[in-house]
């Protein structure tokens, strides 16, 4: 595209006027949180500009720009997101310099960032191919061999516990068995608390009434945009508790995303194959266009003494159920959806060691530990370690990033 605003910033700068995501912000002078347009490192703001959204299909609905979270723009669907594009951008050009001293702008380091939507209900999925093989080879479950490539899996998760990156992360305690042999559990501290890397799409448009499933023909109609999501895990907890209904409170404590949605049009020229799926799925789940994206997913881990280690470099496009599957399949049965829902993908692994999107894949549910930067070494996350997501689409001279999902680990005192 290569656009030019007259806000400055780098080519490796994640909110470029090819991006430009939404989010909700407050600062210390207006405590309301207010929706915001991230450009550079400064927050356009909508409640102050909504006068901008002025043709067709906003001019009578820019109230929709003024509320505390983006349920309402959610629910206006695909066309009106558009038209919403096409004025902000223009009202960034360069050639509208005069915009830029109009007191629209707040910088994102002044400004606190909440939960972009009212998170109505959560599903989280079980997508990357690469990510159930792993979990089949350490369980000795036949995972690939029984319903995994016939029936996108999911679990429903809690939105209660969705918080905004930066949010802290207190050790879950619940009951654990610690010998397997002696499978008598006991209450503790979980001492295998996990992250695992998603993504969370977050649907909206006139989306189905109960009874009604979507089709997969349009399904894409109803996908508002992409965050990064940690689903934390607690595996000691996790593995005692999910069978047979599947994981419960070892994943209700807490899920962290990312501020910033980036839409579904920014990501558009970075569209890139599906995973070839076989067999062929269902005909209701069957579509040939392409719905995988390629966005470069990286990971670290900080530990309290401020040093950083990578810990995996892995990309969306290794889902091998696509975003739209995933919707079509989750109202099949008639289940309504709702704009501001939440679909996470799984934990997203490629196919090699540096692309795992968990410790329990890196260290081998703790059989091999992680050396970190600093010489020492985890299985599992520690007190006072933070865990950090980044993501981005390369584009020609500028990237679409998701700017950052981070937690940090706090004791359980
Ligand atoms: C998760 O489960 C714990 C333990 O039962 C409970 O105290 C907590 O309220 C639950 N939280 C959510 C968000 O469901
Ligand atoms: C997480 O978000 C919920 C509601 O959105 C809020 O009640 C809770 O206090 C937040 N948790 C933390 C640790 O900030
Ligand atoms: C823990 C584990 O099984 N890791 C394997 C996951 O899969 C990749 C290949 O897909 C292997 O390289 C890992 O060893």
């Amino acid at each position: 595209m290569s656009k030019k605003s007259f806000v400055h910033y780098s080519e490796d700068c994640d909110f470029p006027i090819e991006n430009l995501p939404y989010g909700v912000f407050s600062t210390n002078d207006d405590e309301v949180p207010r929706i915001g347009v991230a450009i550079g490192d400064l927050i356009l703001d909508l409640k102050k500009t909504a006068n901008i959204f002025r043709g067709p299909l906003l001019k009578d609905k820019q109230g929709v720009f003024k509320q505390t979270t983006l349920n309402d723009f959610m629910a206006l669907g695909k066309q009106c997101w558009k038209e919403a594009r096409a004025s902000l951008q223009s009202y960034l050009l360069i050639e509208n310099i005069n915009n830029q001293n109009k007191g629209v702008f707040v910088k994102q380091n002044d400004a606190k960032m909440h939960l972009p939507a009212t998170i109505g209900d959560y599903s989280d999925f079980f997508s990357s191919y690469y990510h159930a093989y792993n979990c089949s080879l350490m369980f000795r479950m036949e995972i690939l061999k029984s319903n995994w490539r016939y029936v996108p899996i999911a679990y429903h998760g809690r939105s209660s516990s969705i918080n905004v990156s930066g949010t802290l992360v207190k050790r879950p305690q619940g009951q654990i068995i610690e010998d397997h042999n002696n499978p008598i559990p006991i209450f503790q501290k979980t001492k295998r608390l996990d992250y695992e890397f998603e993504v969370g799409v977050f649907i909206g448009g006139e989306l189905n009434e109960q009874g009604k499933p979507l089709k997969i023909d349009n399904v894409d109609d109803y996908i508002f945009g992409i965050v990064l999501l940690n689903d934390w895990s607690a595996r000691d907890i996790q593995l005692w508790e999910m069978v047979p209904l599947g994981p419960f409170l070892a994943k209700n404590f807490s899920t962290t995303i990312s501020p910033w949605i980036v839409t579904m049009e920014a990501l558009e020229s970075f569209k890139t194959d599906n995973m070839q799926q076989d067999p062929v799925a269902l005909p209701y789940l069957r579509h040939d266009d392409k719905y995988n994206f390629d966005i470069t997913l990286e990971s670290y881990l900080k530990t309290d003494d401020s040093i950083v280690t990578k810990l995996c470099k892995t990309n969306y496009k290794y889902l091998y159920w696509t975003a739209k599957q995933q919707l079509c399949h989750h109202s099949i049965t008639g289940c309504n959806m709702k704009p501001g829902d939440l679909l996470g993908s799984g934990t997203i692994s490629g196919p090699t060691d540096d692309s795992l999107g968990c410790l329990m894949e890196i260290t081998f549910n703790g059989k091999n530990p992680l050396i970190l930067a600093n010489g020492k070494s985890r299985t599992f996350l520690e007190d006072g370690d933070e865990v950090i997501f980044t993501g981005y689409c390369q584009g020609n001279g500028y990237r679409v990033g998701f700017g950052t999902c981070s937690g940090k680990i706090i004791p359980n005192e």
